[in-house]
């Protein structure tokens, strides 16, 4: 009896916009973190000066992010919402370095509010990663759809402020991927191309730990929807809760944690740690090449 194929196949494409375009499938894209807060959960209060934060800008980049997604407001559990003038306040510097044109890879604009996305995509964002999928700002998916943006649309129980109280789901997987399913409707409604759609089932946003498992080994059940999958557990509470580790000793296991969502059928994962993700993933990515091997598209001769 033949085996069921391993990895499971992991689907290619274009995430493409006006304003981007990134090859998806054949290599796991790394989006690495730039938080310009002064709380967020790992690297909180470590880029908010201009200087801090424009280096990392380009550290990132040097590390081989293939995407970098830029935020001013933490939602880690618990947070409060920042008002619109505080958020743009923060990402000034960051905004005025992407604007100058000094940095060489797309960058994404992680926020739930219109105006603050609006801005960051008239400076040269080229994506918009809302964690509430056009949920909480009636005017987000317009702001998306006029500016030619691609769209990031996550999954999230509640919001940041209590999602971590209770989360409950009969089945989180069918649930998620429901949720998803219907954004990705609302979102074409409005104008929103599919090919500038990703989609994330949001690890942590009103999660247990055993939620988060199941939504990466659920992965294929996502991916079946048809747009790429973007898996975000860099240093995440449920890792803590696995591990017994401290956020700032949490680089491996969020490896271990990418590496897992990369083989289960993940087209990008966002990491805070960019260079040891991107260098693991080279072995997940040569797992999944070995089906186009086979079929002749590529030639790899190696004779270790
Ligand atoms: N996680 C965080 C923030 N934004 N966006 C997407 N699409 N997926 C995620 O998993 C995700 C996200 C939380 O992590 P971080 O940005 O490091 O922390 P904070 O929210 O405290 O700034």
């Amino acid at each position: 009896m033949p085996s069921p194929p391993f990895p499971p196949p992991r689907s290619a494409g274009v995430w493409a916009s006006d304003r981007f375009a990134l090859p998806y499938g054949e290599r796991t894209l790394v989006m690495g973190i730039l938080n310009c807060t002064p709380d967020s959960f790992s690297d909180g209060g470590r880029y908010l000066s201009p200087e801090h934060a424009r280096a990392r800008l380009h550290e990132l980049e040097s590390e081989g992010a293939d995407l970098i997604d830029v935020g001013a407001e933490s939602s880690r559990p618990g947070s409060v919402e920042v008002p619109v003038e505080e958020e743009l306040r923060r990402l000034e510097p960051v905004l005025d370095a992407i604007a100058s044109g000094s940095v060489g890879v797309p960058v994404s604009i992680d926020t739930r509010k219109s105006a603050v996305a609006r801005a960051a995509l008239r400076a040269g964002c080229a994506i918009v990663n809302d964690i509430s999928a056009l949920r909480h700002d009636p005017e987000m998916a317009s702001v998306v759809s006029e500016e030619r943006a691609g769209l990031v649309l996550m999954h999230m129980q509640g919001d940041p402020s209590t999602m971590q109280r209770e989360p409950s789901y009969a089945e989180v997987v069918a649930e998620v991927a429901e949720f998803l399913d219907e954004r990705v409707a609302r979102a074409r409604a409005e104008g929103v191309p599919a090919a500038a759609i990703v989609l994330d089932p949001g690890l942590g946003f009103g999660k247990t730990v055993e939620h988060n498992l199941a939504l990466l080994t659920g992965i294929p059940r996502l991916a079946a929807i048809g747009l790429p999958v973007l898996i975000g557990a860099s240093r995440k509470r449920f890792l803590g809760a696995l591990t017994g580790l401290a956020v700032d000793d949490r680089a491996e296991v969020s490896v271990a944690a990418h590496l897992a969502a990369a083989l289960a059928g993940a087209h990008i994962v966002r990491v805070h740690d960019v260079r040891p993700t991107v260098e693991a993933l080279r072995v997940i990515d040569a797992l999944h090449a070995r089906d186009r091997l086979a079929s002749g598209d590529a030639c790899l001769a190696d004779g270790l």
